[in-house]
């Protein structure tokens, strides 16, 4: 266990006691909002360009993490990860759209034991044995490009209804998941202001792009604003644990579907009026996604079940000075294309395996259908692209990859055989190999899926999510481990 003080029960690492919340219920309400492919682009995390205005002011609000990373940069395995504080593969939802099993216990099953009331609305992605462990799954749609009406009301009546109980409520927003149509959001960011990453092409139709991300971001920021408005005049806001995050990287060319940190870096802010500390920041070490379902236990006062994988930094609320993990690690497996890919993550260094190293890197098809894509092609055809963005288009890829963070933020120069590196490739080798030991990981080569599309033109090849092919004919020497 890494995190300062996270054995203690979390009222005994608070400078500020509990009982300073008068008759208030020592359990707090969680009010989680989450993202569905949004980067670090916020004004908080700073993007000088984005407007966020609420996200910004819950950073302003309370508790800021600089280093937190999700355990897939794809939707439903990151998403049953941090909901049951295990890794993906541990629970078979490793590819994506694979519903949670039957008696895998998420969050709100283990808060309901300590008193809460749960709810989800908007996006889930867990499937149906997820949806009920919920006591209400509250209707909510977007139409016409805008959340209806009805999801606030919805929203107003949850609120009602938990009185007298603790509450723990997801909500799930569909921005900036694509498609984009920039006629149904307003558009209040400019595309001339904005700075292309450098593995992207720097193009109108890549900004456009952009732009239009950005405008979803900016509208999510607005709901967000408009609920915790709500919260505030049912006077529900003092005990309430608000939490922002994201499911995944944004969704362009070498960030969703990676395992760079524009796959699995993510905003993540905690507020808590008058627990956290207003403007206070976490860069201590890293933190995980896969720790927040032991860290929302641990808030409600439950003892987190042995087999979590994932342990509470509730401590880190009151002191953000405390230290994080020392090493975080992700994966990447089916979607839309077949992947095995694993990756550990210290302060300094990434290493990354690439178990399919013969095929150019598998990319969503939202993606590989983008402006930004499409762009980066041309510069492919008309031979003005930059290896670093051919990168994503090139197979055989490096079977290992290794970054030093410090110099190399974008991952951009793979240094795995540079001899000063070596000693530390190899530790963080031997690491990941145990993480997947300890987390009972398969060997790449057990079983495959069928791409869905074609790596390289995009071009759909099914319709459907083809089936897992179990039992793949094994290797001469397997071995269970990279
Ligand atoms: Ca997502």
């Amino acid at each position: 266990m890494n995190y300062t003080k996270s054995s203690l029960p979390f009222a005994l690492a608070l400078p500020l006691p509990l009982a300073a919340a008068g008759q208030e219920s020592a359990k707090p309400n969680i009010l989680v909002f989450i993202a569905d492919d949004a980067g670090m682009d916020f004004g908080c995390y700073g993007n000088p360009n984005i407007r966020t205005p609420n996200v910004d002011r819950l950073a302003a609000q309370g508790l800021r993490f600089r280093n937190a990373y999700l355990t897939s940069p794809q939707s439903s395995p990151s998403r049953t990860s941090m909901m049951t504080g295990r890794f993906a593969h541990s629970i078979g939802t490793e590819d994506l759209h694979t519903p949670l099993n039957p008696g895998t216990q998420m969050i709100p099953s283990w808060l309901r034991e300590a008193g809460y009331f749960s709810g989800s609305m908007l996006k889930t992605h867990w499937g149906p044995e997820g949806d009920k462990q919920f006591d209400r799954m509250i209707p909510a749609k977007y139409e016409q490009g805008d959340l209806n009406e009805e999801a606030f009301a919805h929203y107003s009546t949850f609120l009602d209804e938990s009185r007298g109980k603790p509450f723990f409520l997801w909500v799930g927003f569909t921005d900036p998941h694509r498609p984009y149509d920039r006629n149904l959001c307003p558009q209040v960011n400019d595309p001339n202001s904005i700075t292309p990453p450098p593995y992207l092409a720097d193009g109108p139709r890549t900004r456009e792009d952009l732009a239009s991300y950005y405008d979803e971001i900016s509208r999510m920021d607005g709901h967000i604003g408009r609920m915790l408005d709500i919260l505030r005049q049912k006077g529900m806001s003092r005990n309430t644990l608000i939490v922002f995050l994201s499911d995944n990287g944004m969704p362009f060319p070498r960030c969703k579907g990676s395992l760079y940190d524009s796959g699995i870096q993510t905003p993540l802010i905690f507020v808590w009026d008058g627990k956290i500390r207003p403007g206070s920041e976490h860069s201590n070490g890293l933190i995980s996604a896969v720790d927040l379902a032991a860290t929302f236990l641990d808030l409600a006062g439950i003892k987190p079940p042995q087999d979590m994988y994932g342990k509470s930094f509730a401590g880190l609320l009151a002191d953000p000075s405390g230290r994080g993990r020392e090493a975080i690690f992700a994966e990447r497996n089916w979607h839309d294309t077949d992947e095995y890919i694993r990756c550990v993550r210290t302060e300094k260094y990434k290493l990354i395996y690439n178990a399919y190293y013969h095929l150019p890197h598998g990319t969503a098809a939202d993606l590989s259908s983008s402006p930004s894509w499409y762009e980066l092609k041309e510069m492919q055809r008309a031979g003005t692209i930059r290896c670093d963005q051919l990168q994503i288009f090139t197979a055989p890829r490096p079977m290992v990859e290794l970054y030093d963070l410090e110099v190399d933020p974008y991952e951009l120069n793979n240094i795995a055989d540079v001899e000063m590196h070596v000693k530390a490739a190899r530790q963080l080798a031997a690491q990941l190999v145990q993480w997947q030991k300890d987390t009972r990981d398969h060997p790449a080569w057990q079983r495959r899926r069928l791409d869905k599309n074609d790596r390289i033109t995009g071009f759909p090849l099914f319709s459907e999510i083809p089936p897992l092919i179990p039992d793949c004919p094994s290797p001469a020497n397997p071995q269970e481990a990279p």
